[in-house]
């Protein structure tokens, strides 16, 4: 697996170098909006601290992005009257991971809806 590029967006956003529609922030963790959001509400949770996707990931790293996972999945449903959450997360360019820092998507479900692949 190749290394963690310091350079990638989301180190950018972290910085404060690129912008972007941060929604929530923690001591460990961001979350903003996505910027081609696939459904209304589209967010993404990310660790402040360097790691390239869930596989090289520390058992501390995901425990702080899963609780702001959950804790912004369950305001996005009040926030979008979502009657529902997918929450999806793409491992190397072969899993579908486009931007190398890890990040989950929070995706607002509403009943019968669709959401548009990645990509
Ligand atoms: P990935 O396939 O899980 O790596 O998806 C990356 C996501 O980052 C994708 O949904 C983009 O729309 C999103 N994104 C963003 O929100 N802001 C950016 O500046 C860039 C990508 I580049």
């Amino acid at each position: 697996m190749a290394r963690y590029d310091p350079n990638n967006i989301f180190a950018k956003i972290l910085r404060g170098e690129l912008p972007a529609h941060k929604v929530y922030e923690n001591s460990d963790t961001m979350v903003f909006m996505d910027i081609m959001p696939r459904s209304d509400g589209h967010m993404l949770v990310i660790p402040k601290t360097p790691c390239r996707n869930f596989l090289d990931a520390s058992p501390e790293q995901l425990a702080a992005v899963m609780a702001t996972a959950q804790k912004m999945s369950h305001i996005a449903m009040r926030a979008f009257d979502a009657q529902g959450v997918t929450v999806q997360q793409f491992n190397e360019a072969a899993g579908g991971q486009e931007v190398f820092h890890l990040h989950f998507h929070i995706l607002p479900r509403r009943d019968g809806d669709t959401v548009r692949p990645p990509g």
